[in-house]
């Protein structure tokens, strides 16, 4: 059983790179995002192809997927083929707008599948209909992973293939995915090799946190904590700088500044989580909303996160400006926030993700009738 379309991109790509056709790689933001562009990246380049630029939507302006900013900032290198990873799967407006102004479009996700499917050339995801792959949870990187693994062929060299798992692994953990099938397989391997990698940018974690101190757990689980930064610079994540630094000395500076980063995001996440714990306490509205204009949007998901497991209640977090309200929701096992949010979405501009953990935007005067709507539909199951 195969996964529906991957042969088809991957023949497209290679016509791509024979042809010298412009390509541009467009990434959402987290590790799984940036572990896609990174494995895609490293494989065209192997096999001589030209990569025009490659994009991640800077969270705290842009917002998630591929965003009406970016598309101004390389309209000029239409035509061309722009990829998505980790996103793209409910980009309706944008994928238009981006065919309009001349490229072709390939989606890779594995996010959930909205009412109808976006006018991408060619769509890799493994919930849409007719995929007949049996397992439907890998992660955005392992559909690249597998990508990579057709591309190359046999010109993936066992250390390449293995330095690619490292990054799989971490990513397949840090997005949550179930542990299980393929998954299971990606992590089990990866990790194998992860102290001995020969990328700096994750060799420096061994350096700083040695394994004499600290068990192997433990360090995986500040690879991840601090890889799962969003943050970017110049439309660069700063996980995606650190693991393709060139050097132990470049890689260990660059982590200094991300573990100070991170430490700092962590208090924050917590203050902002107690904020809203302490108001909502007594509550009994059926959902949590919360947000404001000074809700850092980077930080809606992590929040959003620690209030649903405080109160197993479907959790809305956003920020809001003059416009717009963006959020991140999520919700405790068992209740579809996609659903949900699809219930509502006369309501909203863009919306989508995975039934534990999704996001929405809506322009602000919809927002009070949003949380109206979702307040009735939960009140209603
Ligand atoms: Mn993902």
């Amino acid at each position: 059983m195969e996964i529906k379309n991957l042969k088809k991109v991957a023949k497209r790509i290679l016509s791509a790179i024979k042809s010298k056709e412009r390509i541009i790689l467009y990434s959402d933001a987290d590790l799984d995002g940036t572990v896609s562009l990174l494995i895609l990246e490293e494989t065209i380049k192997n096999l001589g192809g030209r990569i025009s630029t490659i994009y991640f939507p800077d969270r705290n302006i842009e917002g998630y997927g591929l965003t009406q900013e970016s598309l101004k900032v390389f309209q000029n290198q239409a035509p061309g083929l722009l990829i998505l990873t980790d996103c793209g799967i409910g980009n309706f407006q944008e994928i238009e707008m981006a065919r309009k102004i001349g490229f072709e479009v390939i989606v890779i996700d594995h996010h959930e599948i909205l009412n109808h499917l976006p006018s991408a050339s060619i769509i890799v995801d493994p919930k849409q209909k007719g995929d007949k792959y049996p397992f439907k949870f890998m992660p955005a990187c392992g559909l690249c992973f597998k990508l990579a693994e057709i591309l190359l062929g046999k010109k993936m060299s066992e250390g390449l293939r293995q330095n690619f798992l490292e990054l799989v692994a971490l990513a397949t953990i840090a997005d949550m995915m179930p542990q299980i099938a393929d998954n299971k397989i990606f992590i089990e391997q990866g990790l194998k090799t992860l102290p001995f990698s020969f990328r700096p940018g994750l060799r420096v974690f061994f350096k700083t946190f040695s394994l004499r101190k600290f068990s192997l757990r433990e360090i995986i689980q500040k690879i991840i904590s601090t890889l799962q930064i969003t943050d970017t610079k110049n439309n660069l994540t700063e996980s995606y700088i650190l693991l393709t630094a060139r050097n132990d000395r470049e890689a260990s500076k660059l982590l200094e500044i991300l573990l100070k980063k991170s430490a700092k995001r962590q208090k924050l996440t917590r203050a902002l989580t107690d904020e809203i714990i302490e108001k909502v306490q007594q509550g009994s509205s059926p959902i949590i909303f919360e947000g404001g204009t000074d809700f850092p949007l980077s930080l809606t998901g992590s929040v959003a996160s620690r209030v649903c497991n405080k109160f197993k209640k479907p959790t809305f977090i956003y920020n809001t400006n003059e416009e717009r309200t963006r959020g991140s929701v999520r919700t405790p096992q068992g209740i579809d926030s996609v659903q949900a949010l699809t219930h509502c979405h006369s309501l909203l501009e863009i919306y989508g993700g995975h039934p534990q953990a999704s996001g929405f935007t809506c322009k602000v005067e919809n927002l009070e009738k949003l949380k109206q709507c979702l307040i009735k539909y939960f009140s209603s199951k």
